[in-house]
């Protein structure tokens, strides 16, 4: 009898012999879910249920719907539909036992028979994206995870596997729903020998501690220990697999965004009518992802869509920010040149608003007791009538004379520039 030794070579277990029959070795009897489920709940405390709508050796135009015009399976099996009610059944019962979801992903480890039938990289990112489209539709999914796939060790499809590769890696950059979950399977394939020893072949798995790329046998072994046998060179092992769906989890909490908020005082509230254009420039969103990390975000990024401003309207308006699927509001207020006390009219309010400030200014005694007459910097923009550069008497001085203007139809005929616009 043999016995089985488990060696751990770059993050994967496997029995030592080629042919043992130890669920370690072998894919079979198990997947890529019970890791990703235990990575996702231990970086989130949040609880999942996976529906398995895998199946091997379907290429993607499989996955669409039986009536779309790029259904592709000839055997009619129409996996769509059977992943759709699936899916569809096993919310209701989550439902109907009182729980919440709160978010949806597919998470898809595919391509390996697009790379056999030797898809070009375009028509692999249209079908997934229908594919995708799809399931946001019907399903509600609003996140997808990628695993890259590659195909059996030691041939020459490298090509096509790139083709699938670069399809795989512009969905991600392309769309914000679409992340890469792991690149265990493609970063760990190798071509044939005549391929892996020519100078052009790179691959930075396979390399000596000086970098350099290690003769083709010893790569082959390393390559084939994550491969469920000698004589199938294409399915993983399932630590492998275990390997895939951790790194996929993994790379799930730390991409997916949880929520936005608009960190306070980064952004300007206060425009003047007609006049200020909405300022982003230092303007600042919280990102906070699945796994708890946050990030600060420039509203001025290009990613991040703001809508709700208008400057032609008195009044407040409210900022709708969106970025990545998350949406969050901030209110800002279009204000009369001038209307300091954001009264709408310019009037005595004002004029005693910077006169406030005017005083408490040199005067630690009354900037203690009156914490109130403070104004932040943004107001400046509001009441510096003369331009420039502070609240001063200048500004007041005008308030009085469009005040005294608007009262007497005379100094108004004699002083029609004192009027604030
Ligand atoms: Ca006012
Ligand atoms: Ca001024």
């Amino acid at each position: 009898m043999e016995k089985n030794f488990h060696t751990q070579v770059r993050g994967v277990l496997r029995a030592t012999t080629s042919n043992d029959r130890v669920s370690l070795s072998q894919s079979y009897g198990t997947n890529l879910i019970p890791a990703f489920c235990k990575t996702y709940y231990e970086n989130t405390g949040h609880k999942v249920i996976a529906v398995m709508a895998a199946k091997g050796g379907e290429s993607i135009g499989n996955y669409l719907p039986f009536s779309d015009e790029d259904y592709a399976d000839n055997e009619k099996r129409r996996i769509y539909e059977a992943m759709k009610e699936k899916y569809t059944k096993a919310i209701k019962c989550i439902e109907d036992n009182g729980f919440t979801i709160k978010n949806r992903y597919s998470v898809c480890f595919q391509g390996e028979n697009d790379v056999g039938d030797r898809r070009s990289k375009d028509e692999y990112k249209r079908l997934f994206k229908k594919v995708t489209d799809n399931l946001k539709n019907d399903l509600e999914i609003t996140n997808n995870v990628i695993i890259e796939p590659s195909h059996n060790i030691g041939n020459d499809l490298n090509i096509a596997i790139e083709n699938i590769h670069n399809a795989q890696e512009e969905l991600a950059n392309e769309n914000e729903d679409i992340i890469i979950g792991s690149k265990y399977s493609y970063e760990r394939w190798i071509p044939k020998k005549s391929i892996y020893e020519q100078n052009s072949y790179v691959n930075t798995t396979y390399t000596d501690e000086q970098g350099n790329k290690l003769p083709y046998d010893e790569a082959l072994e390393l390559a084939s220990l994550c491969r469920c046998y000698t004589d199938n060179r294409i399915h993983h092992t399932s630590a492998a697999l275990c390997q895939i769906g951790k790194e996929s989890a993994e790379s799930l909490v730390k991409n997916i965004v949880e929520k936005i908020k608009v960190i306070s005082d980064t952004v300007k509230t206060k425009y003047v009518i007609n006049r200020d254009n909405l300022n982003m420039e230092e303007g600042k969103i919280q990102v906070t992802y699945l796994d708890g990390s946050a990030k600060a975000i420039g509203l001025a990024d290009d990613k991040i869509e703001v809508n709700g401003f208008y400057n032609n309207e008195l009044g407040k308006k409210v900022l709708n920010i969106k970025y990545a699927q998350n949406l969050t509001s901030y209110e800002v207020s279009i204000l009369r040149f001038g209307d300091i006390d954001e009264s709408n009219s310019i009037d005595p309010g004002d004029v005693l608003t910077i006169q406030r400030y005017i005083a408490i200014r040199n005067n630690e005694i009354l900037k203690e007791k009156h914490k109130d007459w403070n104004l932040k910097d943004e107001y400046k923009n509001i009441g510096d009538l003369n331009e420039n550069g502070d609240l001063d008497s200048g500004d007041t001085l005008k308030i009085l004379r469009h005040i005294a203007a608007e009262k007497s139809e005379k100094i108004m005929t004699d002083h029609p520039d004192w009027l604030i616009d």
